[in-house]
């Protein structure tokens, strides 16, 4: 082979490998990161609440090419019942995901929700089980100990993967979102239902998100057993 034919034959792989990145690039160049700020208002001398708990997530508007597969953690993920605290207090899944409520206190705990979206009762389980629930429909879903009223978590069913982790001062990002039209939920269990916006999302990504929530109404109250009653009125109930 003449070193001509030798040279022509490496240009023409370089130029395939060229072509080749030229179309990742493209591919790549359709989704980009959706980030900003939450930013939480209180009244004055309120406690402070956390920000890092706030649940950032986009709902599409019409039909979005799927990128790649969602974290697993999305589909499949744990809040731990230990020392009479459900860790994490707050949990994303993407609905049709479930949730393992393992016991880890050595003594018995019970996991309900009584929200609209889907009801549910794990009843009573001791020290080293675990139980699970799959969250069917996007929704908002308190979880409750029947036992002992302070143990409080959410689990946050969001209809598709772009959700954002929440710093602790309140900076989000959602990587890689397909260019298109969404609606954003700003969502803190403090400031009472979702704020929405809808957002049109480039290809190049939208950065400079500024939602503000609300926890100004917000009062500590306590919540009812899974008998829609206060929990001191049936003690007779308790395990
Ligand atoms: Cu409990």
């Amino acid at each position: 082979m003449s070193s001509e034919v030798r040279n022509r034959r490496g240009a023409a792989h370089i130029l395939a490998a060229f072509a080749a990145l030229l179309c990742i690039t493209a591919v790549a160049g359709a989704q980009g990161d959706v980030s900003g700020q939450i930013s939480l208002i209180e009244r004055q001398g309120a406690d402070r609440s956390d920000p890092g708990t706030a649940v950032v997530f986009l709902e599409a508007r019409g039909r979005v090419e799927p990128q790649g597969a969602p974290r697993p953690v999305l589909r499949q993920t744990t809040i731990a019942m230990t020392g009479r605290e459900f860790v994490p207090h707050v949990r994303t899944i993407l609905a049709g995901g479930s949730v393992a409520f393992p016991n880890q206190d050595p003594f018995s705990h019970n996991v309900f929700s009584n929200a609209e979206a889907g009801p549910f009762d794990l009843s009573l389980y001791r020290r080293g089980v675990s139980r699970s629930q799959t969250f069917a429909r996007p929704g908002i879903y308190p979880i409750y100990c029947n036992i002992h009223s302070r143990m409080v978590s959410f689990v946050i069913a969001v209809p598709n993967p772009y959700v954002a982790t929440v710093a602790a001062d309140g900076r989000f990002m959602i990587a890689n979102v397909p260019a298109g039209t969404y609606v954003l939920h700003a969502w803190h269990e403090h400031a009472g239902g979702p704020v929405t916006r809808e957002i049109v999302v480039p290809a190049t990504g939208l950065p400079g998100q500024h939602v503000v929530l609300d926890a100004r109404a917000y009062v500590a109250a306590p919540h009812l057993n899974k008998f829609g009653l206060p929990y001191a009125a049936t003690r007779a109930d308790r395990y």
